[in-house]
């Protein structure tokens, strides 16, 4: 039985119906803050979770058996800089609690770091797996500790945790909330409604990014892989493209040609995207795990605007 906190955010929702599919929809159980009316929350086993209430996750993970912990709820870089006290407490609270739960119940776990785990003094460019991390954002603080708490369950109680650095994700099917790599999403929103988008991130801030199928087959291969070769198991790199807006602006004009981008930066997250790498190195997932992307800015454009235009 999978266990999955935050099923109903940017990940999770999508990472929940996949689970289903795969592994049954009664072996998968749903929780989140709140209930709503997505297929994640209606289509199977669901629970309301807050994630800093130990003994609610403790007993409704036991009261399903479950064997593998999937920790994704969380705040995001963006809303995590406005309410840095608040941040920390949810996502170390939240993902304190996730590791007890599985420690509790001998369970496998996974939680993702990020791109945000790197800070400005970190090599900008193809980040190495093994390098400095200094991050300058509650997230990243948040990010860093998380890798190193997930570690420690494994050397200390022998819990089987796992985990990546996510890039910037894009998916159509439930918006992300308070990201920095928001703008990657948005804009192809934008583009099928209105032909034109604002950008808050600057021309020439490169950052790496992902389409979400990609993303949830790592999640799958990865807590699949045979954790004897694991070597990085809480923070391996994953990439699939790395860009700037006037990069993915360029390939959404190659199928709707009137596009247009203009730019009215946010400062805030204009500079949390200049304390993160340019691009990153995953070989270490491709070495140790069999890690693939099969989407490139290309291929995601015309699925990301073939789905939306439905
Ligand atoms: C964010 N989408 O923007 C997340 C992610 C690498 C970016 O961590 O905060």
């Amino acid at each position: 039985k999978i266990f999955i906190t935050g099923a109903l955010g940017q990940i999770g929702s999508e990472l929940t119906m996949k689970l289903r599919n795969i592994y049954g929809t009664d072996n998968v159980i749903a929780t989140d803050i709140r209930k709503n009316d997505s297929e994640a929350a209606q289509s199977g086993p669901f629970e309301v979770v807050d994630v800093t209430d130990t003994k609610t996750m403790i007993e409704t993970a036991r009261k399903y058996e479950a064997d593998t912990i999937i920790h994704m709820a969380a705040l995001l870089s963006a809303t995590a800089e406005k309410n840095p006290v608040f941040a920390w407490n949810l996502n170390m609270g939240g993902l304190m609690n996730a590791l007890e739960t599985a420690r509790e119940l001998k369970a496998q776990f996974f939680t993702p770091s990020s791109i945000g785990a790197f800070g400005p003094s970190t090599p900008k460019d193809q980040t190495p797996q093994d390098t400095i991390q200094r991050p300058t954002t509650m997230y990243g603080v948040n990010k860093v500790a998380g890798e190193l708490l997930a570690d420690y369950y494994y050397h200390k109680f022998g819990v089987d945790t796992r985990g990546l650095r996510f890039p910037g994700l894009i998916s159509y099917v439930t918006p992300p909330g308070g990201g920095t790599t928001d703008y990657a999403v948005e804009i192809y929103y934008e583009a099928i409604k209105n032909g034109r988008y604002t950008s808050y991130i600057n021309k020439g801030t490169y950052m790496d990014m992902m389409y979400m199928p990609d993303a949830l087959n790592a999640i799958i291969d990865l807590m699949e892989a045979d954790s004897s070769k694991l070597i990085h198991r809480n923070s391996f790199n994953v990439t699939a493209m790395s860009f700037d807006p006037e990069e993915i602006a360029a390939e959404i004009r190659k199928s709707i040609p009137s596009f247009e981008i203009s730019y009215d930066v946010d400062p805030v997250r204009q500079q949390i995207a200049d304390s993160w790498p340019n691009s990153i190195d995953a070989t270490a997932a491709k070495e140790e795990w069999g890690f693939k992307a099969e989407f490139d800015l290309k291929k995601m454009t015309i699925d990301m605007l073939e789905k939306l235009n439905k």
